[in-house]
């Protein structure tokens, strides 16, 4: 596996951003709490498409600074790329998107366009910009895939045509230079349509990399479990996507933080066998980063700034 982009090589050390609907949950629906991920309360808990959709009306990201947090992320804590999801499995798109009214511009209070405004931070402070997309699952879409849910009655190139192609074409023809599309969860798309997503990709921008979940094997780089680290004697790209606590999306409940000397530990494994690691953090609906990350970050960003000045 070979991404043949020397930046992806260098860069060693990430920042992953789940920000979304399911951030105003924190992992509590109606007073019944989710035993899961917290971005993933939509699905586990059975809330109604119609009934999730009212959550667009409460996000006002009134505390949401994309600036401050890409700004924090270079000079602070020492990363080199940021990956923020566009889209999750829930289907809400973060950006001003022409095929779906489903969007945080459209639909939402907070009005803004928050891959605008990410881009142009990213492009101020030298921070490589990436997106995650979810292309098989969408639980809003009724053609996407749902983990666990009966698929089978679904008309997955319907979805595909409609939603999640024109959507990948404004990403990638409408915020500047994207360094990675971070392909998500598969499940059972055929070759056929992970490599026509890939050659979509690339007849845009063919210096994008493909994540290693596009499905199909034919992702450009591995992409772990979570703090799974592979052997020494692996040759290929490989990036470990990892959380500081045990969510990506925000959950309120959630205090399991990794102490910094773990996360120190663990960085240190995963650059001296040459791979990177894609840290999250999960802001909460208000769109303010919990504490307990930031001083994580800022304690291991000391370090990593102290060994990468010349
Ligand atoms: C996926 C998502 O379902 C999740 O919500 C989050 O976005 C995460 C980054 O990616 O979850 C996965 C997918 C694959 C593995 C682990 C978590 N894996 O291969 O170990």
């Amino acid at each position: 596996k070979d991404t043949r982009q020397k930046w992806f090589k260098d860069a060693k050390y990430g920042l992953f951003i789940h920000w979304g609907l399911y951030s105003l949950l924190g992992g509590e629906h109606k007073g019944q709490k989710t035993e899961h991920i917290a971005e993933w309360i939509m699905n586990y808990l059975d809330i109604p498409a119609e009934e999730y959709r009212e959550l667009a009306k409460s996000f006002r990201g009134e505390n949401f600074s994309a600036e401050d947090i890409v700004r924090r992320a270079k000079e602070e804590w020492g990363m080199q790329y940021l990956v923020f999801t566009s889209k999750h499995h829930e289907g809400f798109a973060m950006w001003d998107s022409k095929c779906s009214d489903y969007n945080v511009v459209k639909a939402s209070p907070y009005g803004k366009d928050v891959l605008k405004e990410f881009q142009l931070a990213c492009r101020k402070y030298g921070m490589k910009f990436c997106l995650y997309y979810s292309q098989a699952q969408d639980w809003d879409d009724p053609d996407g895939y749902a983990y666990g849910k009966d698929n089978s009655h679904k008309n997955f190139r319907k979805y595909m045509d409609n939603k999640c192609i024109p959507q990948l074409k404004e990403l990638l023809t409408e915020y500047g230079e994207i360094s990675i599309l971070w392909f998500d969860t598969p499940m059972d798309m055929k070759e056929e349509e992970s490599r026509e997503l890939i050659e979509l990709v690339k007849s845009y921008q063919p210096a994008c990399i493909i994540s290693g979940r596009i499905g199909n094997g034919l992702g450009e780089y591995l992409s772990t479990g979570d703090n799974f680290i592979p052997r020494l004697t692996y040759e290929g790209d490989w990036e470990v996507p990892a959380t500081l606590n045990d969510t990506w999306g925000f959950n309120k409940d959630d205090e399991n933080w990794k102490e910094p000397d773990d996360i120190l530990r663990l960085l240190l494994k995963i650059v001296s066998r040459g791979g990177n690691y894609l840290l999250n953090i999960g802001p909460d609906g208000t769109g303010k980063v919990p504490e307990r990350s930031c001083e994580i970050l800022s304690e291991v960003g000391k370090y990593v700034r102290e060994n990468a000045e010349a």
